[in-house]
């Protein structure tokens, strides 16, 4: 594997977290590090531990059908035997076990750079959505058996299952805010991405043009530019957000709000704008 110039001087012992040098070294491309150990070792024991499980269901070779369930209700926030749960508990931990590794060996990766930690935050907020679901609202709820169970259509029965639990899950204002985000921050990237290509890969016989023309483009566009590193920022601010959301939104469902989302509007009946002008 060629190493390009820069590397040569990044590409040292240090900086790691825990261990020293205890597996500070690459292979190939990849930095392998404690974490890159530890990530690999959940991951391939809560696969092996997927098809396990799947393989004692009657779902056959329907990959669709496959599914990890978590325990009935019934077992509360204790452990269940292997064929009741046990092993979706297994598979959470050991999911948990490989986001949290990536996340540390994301920062490792960082410190030998000497680059901010935006990356790891970033993924960080990815991986609240996924422990918000699997560990924080269980916990709130009282029991395993509100996490969501691990297959293709399972999960997406779930999702249905529990939006309509709530009546209309897009009255929850979290969700909303989350929705938004999402959809503004692929318009950003779609924005950003056709600026860039628009500018530096023009057409055949054509020149190369940069950030006076990327500028120009959204001044003529909507009177103005955020600029390069000010796209970046929103982008990445955009896209925090809507992972905070989507946590936000799951974790306040049931916990926080037992009723119906569209309920959660009727406070603008008792407002004083709404008072003496609507009728109910
Ligand atoms: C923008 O203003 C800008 O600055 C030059 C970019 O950088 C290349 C962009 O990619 C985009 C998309 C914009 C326009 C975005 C907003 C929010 C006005």
């Amino acid at each position: 594997m060629a190493m390009l110039s820069f590397e040569r001087k990044y590409r040292v012992r240090g900086g790691t977290l825990i261990g020293g040098d205890l597996f500070d070294f690459w292979v190939g491309p990849f930095y392998v590090g404690f974490f890159g150990v530890t990530a690999v070792f959940c991951a391939l024991l809560g696969s092996l531990l997927i098809f396990y499980d799947v393989s004692q269901s009657n779902a056959g070779m329907n990959v669709f059908a496959w599914s990890v369930n978590p325990p009935s209700i019934e077992y509360g926030l204790g452990l269940a035997p292997l064929d009741q749960g046990g092993t979706w508990q297994l598979v959470t931990i050991l999911a948990c076990g490989a986001f949290f590794s990536w996340v540390l060996r994301e920062i490792e990766i960082c410190r030998k750079l000497g680059i901010g930690w935006h990356v790891p935050i970033a993924y960080s907020f990815a991986v609240l959505a996924y422990v918000s679901l699997v560990v924080i609202r269980p916990l709130l709820l009282g029991a395993w058996g509100h996490g969501f169970p691990y297959g293709i259509m399972s999960h997406l029965d779930w999702v249905s299952n529990v939006g309509y639990q709530f009546l209309h899950f897009h009255y929850n204002p979290a969700h909303m805010l989350a929705v938004t985000f999402f959809f503004t921050t692929t318009m950003f990237l779609g924005l950003h991405a056709g600026v860039i290509l628009g500018a530096v890969n023009p057409g055949k016989g054509e020149t190369v043009k940069y950030g006076e023309h990327e500028n120009a483009y959204f001044r003529d566009f909507i009177c103005y530019s955020i600029g390069p590193y000010g796209i970046h920022r929103l982008g990445l601010f955009f896209a925090l957000n809507a992972g905070f959301w989507s946590a936000v939104c799951i974790i306040i469902s049931g916990p926080f709000w037992d009723k119906g989302w569209p309920y959660f509007f009727d406070f603008y009946l008792k407002t004083p704008a709404a008072i003496g002008n609507v009728a109910y």
